[in-house]
């Protein structure tokens, strides 16, 4: 068997991981043999999660902390040294959204949606790397865009510049980690069914474009994004660096 794919004494902190995307992601990581670090910003649901996780036999643990709140970061990072725990693999994966036309935005909620979705990547991202250059070990790290990575839609502006900015932050991660070997890239999900989309899933309408607009005529599951970040978390992708990989039922292609 393969060995390429193989996540065996790999430490992987999945952001945003209590439900939705990060979970299904933190599952199929500890499926491929990693030990999981689940984070939320609530720790009753961290240690749901983290439970569930580890009642199916998989090494987990959690830690609640908001990524976007450089010194909490900061701290978990610190506290992971000092019990010994290595980080080699990141995904950024928090996120949120909010829909309003440009026009009605308030800048606190631009701030908030900017912050999550994008600053947040790099605060996370940065503490990881500085270790995984400092130990010379190398690492991966998975940022996770969007469709909007690559097109706008009406009321989530903030979120698509996020999300665009993602793409960009990845590349520039790779221009200055490659040399370490550390691996940077992203997973640009389709339209997915998780709670976060659940308003869009409940309108008709959109749902119905969702599936004319896409050649696969459906939603994708938190599931088939898995396959995806095995790789780029994995020795497969030891020289793929600043991609970003749709994982989106063929959705762009036909744009
Ligand atoms: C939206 C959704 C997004 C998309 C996703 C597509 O409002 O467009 O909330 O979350 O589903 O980002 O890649």
């Amino acid at each position: 068997m393969t060995t390429l794919f193989d996540l065996s004494g790999r430490t992987a902190l999945v952001t945003g991981s209590a439900r939705g995307i990060g979970f299904a992601l933190a599952e199929g990581l500890a499926t491929a043999g990693a030990s999981v670090i689940l984070n939320g910003t609530r720790a009753d649901t961290v240690a749901e999660a983290t439970d569930r996780l580890e009642s199916k036999g998989f090494k987990a643990q959690g830690r609640a902390f908001d990524v976007t709140d450089e010194a909490a970061v900061a701290d978990a990072f610190a506290q992971w040294d000092k019990d010994g725990v290595q980080v080699d693999i990141v995904i950024n994966n928090a996120g949120i959204q909010f829909r309003k036309p440009l026009v009605e935005l308030e800048l606190a909620d631009w701030q908030r949606v900017i912050d999550t979705n994008l600053t947040s990547a790099f605060i996370v991202a940065r503490e990881a790397a500085r270790r995984m250059i400092a130990r010379g070990t190398g690492g991966k790290v998975i940022n996770i865009g969007s469709l909007t990575s690559e097109s706008a839609r009406a009321t989530v502006g903030a979120y698509t510049a996020a999300k665009g900015g993602i793409k960009m932050l990845t590349r520039a991660m790779s221009a200055e980690w490659a040399s370490s070997n550390i691996q940077a890239n992203a997973i640009g999900p389709g339209y997915i069914l998780t709670d976060m989309n659940q308003a869009l899933v409940d309108n008709a309408a959109f749902d119905a474009w969702v599936k004319s607009s896409n050649p696969s005529q459906r939603w994708g599951k938190p599931d088939e994004l898995v396959g995806t970040a095995v790789y780029l978390s994995s020795q497969a992708s030891s020289y793929v660096n600043g991609q970003i990989i749709y994982v989106d039922g063929g959705w762009l292609a036909v744009l």
